[in-house]
């Protein structure tokens, strides 16, 4: 079974503008709201994908009900931990225009020592050998780097497959508890290596290291110039696939989300890219935080053409 663990869940409001014209009144014509915050936004596309995930992580009592109601309308499995205060909403402003995406995203409501624990509790009862989990997303008020770390540990203790994407210290101290794979985009790989984002060769020397570490797969997201994948004997590159961009909103987690499918369905490491990147590509067509249907990917996996490949030859 694939778990989703989203400890900062959101309600994703993306606002369609001409032009922000900031310090002024601003009218928007257009404007979705959809159940979000990273993790649960795996599940929306391994469901698209034909997939089954369940849920998890914390959620805001006080606005509760629209968010469930959105997960069961998309038949998405959950068990929530439900936390006293609201889920955050976090805005995405698209400028039609000029096309430029701003995100604004809030800190979250706070989590108690007890909420934590029973997260921990309820992980510790439901992880199984070879499960998969993603754990994914930033850390709300009251929760600190240390339960990234203790949860991938506990799950590696459990013989788990752990999907980490998170950013900043979160994702430094959680490299360091070996998760199987990781998915950083170039900005947050940088916090961990300091390369080139145009030299392709110095990302997948760093990357290397952190494979020799004991992680297996790292996939390095880079908007419109593409993504790296680099596992334990070959690095693939390759352009993202043309589309018009509605929303970059998700695009990450739909990767997550092709990993995540692609290992429960025990596909190569190649078709595992493919079909992240056309993922990807398929989430950026579509307006808000919608996940792409079934076949919009799989128009995208056939424009899929990796540029470089790589073989590691470990010395
Ligand atoms: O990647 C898009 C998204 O999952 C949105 O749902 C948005 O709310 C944001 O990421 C949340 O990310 P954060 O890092 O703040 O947890």
């Amino acid at each position: 079974m694939i778990y989703t663990v989203t400890l900062n869940p959101a309600i994703d409001m993306t606002v369609y503008i001409d032009e922000l014209k900031k310090g002024q009144v601003n009218r928007s014509n257009h404007c979705l709201i959809d159940a979000g915050g990273k993790g649960i936004n795996v599940s929306k596309v391994i469901k698209s994908l034909g997939g089954k995930s369940i849920a998890l992580g914390f959620l805001g009592n006080d606005n509760k009900d629209w968010f469930l109601k959105y997960l069961k309308n998309m038949q998405i499995d959950y068990d929530f931990i439900f936390v006293d205060g609201l889920t955050r909403t976090n805005i995405k402003i698209v400028e039609t225009a000029q096309k430029v995406y701003t995100d604004l995203n809030q800190n979250g409501f706070e989590v108690k020592k007890k909420d934590i624990s029973l997260l921990f509790e309820k992980i510790d009862r439901t992880a199984k050998t070879d499960d998969i989990f993603v754990l994914s997303g930033s850390l709300p008020p009251g929760a600190d780097e240390d339960v990234y770390v203790e949860l991938i540990r506990m799950l590696k203790q459990k013989g788990a497959k752990v999907i980490f994407d998170a950013d900043g210290k979160a994702l430094e101290r959680g490299v360091l508890e070996k998760p199987d794979v990781i998915k950083p985009n170039i900005h947050e790989f940088k916090c961990l290596f300091d390369v080139d984002e145009n030299d392709l060769n110095s990302i997948v020397s760093s990357a290397r290291k952190l494979i020799e570490s004991g992680i297996k797969k790292i996939l390095i997201s880079m908007g419109a110039k593409g993504a790296v994948f680099v596992t334990e004997n070959m690095w693939l590159f390759a352009k993202a696939a043309e589309v018009e961009v509605k929303s970059t909103t998700g695009a990450g987690d739909s990767m997550v989300a092709a990993i995540s499918y692609g290992l429960s369905q025990n596909m190569d490491d190649v078709s595992i890219f493919k079909l992240a990147l056309a993922c990807a590509a398929a989430k950026v067509s579509k307006e808000g935080v919608k996940p792409p249907e079934k076949n919009e990917i799989e128009e995208f996996l056939e424009k899929i053409k990796l540029e470089r490949l790589g073989e590691i030859k470990w010395i």
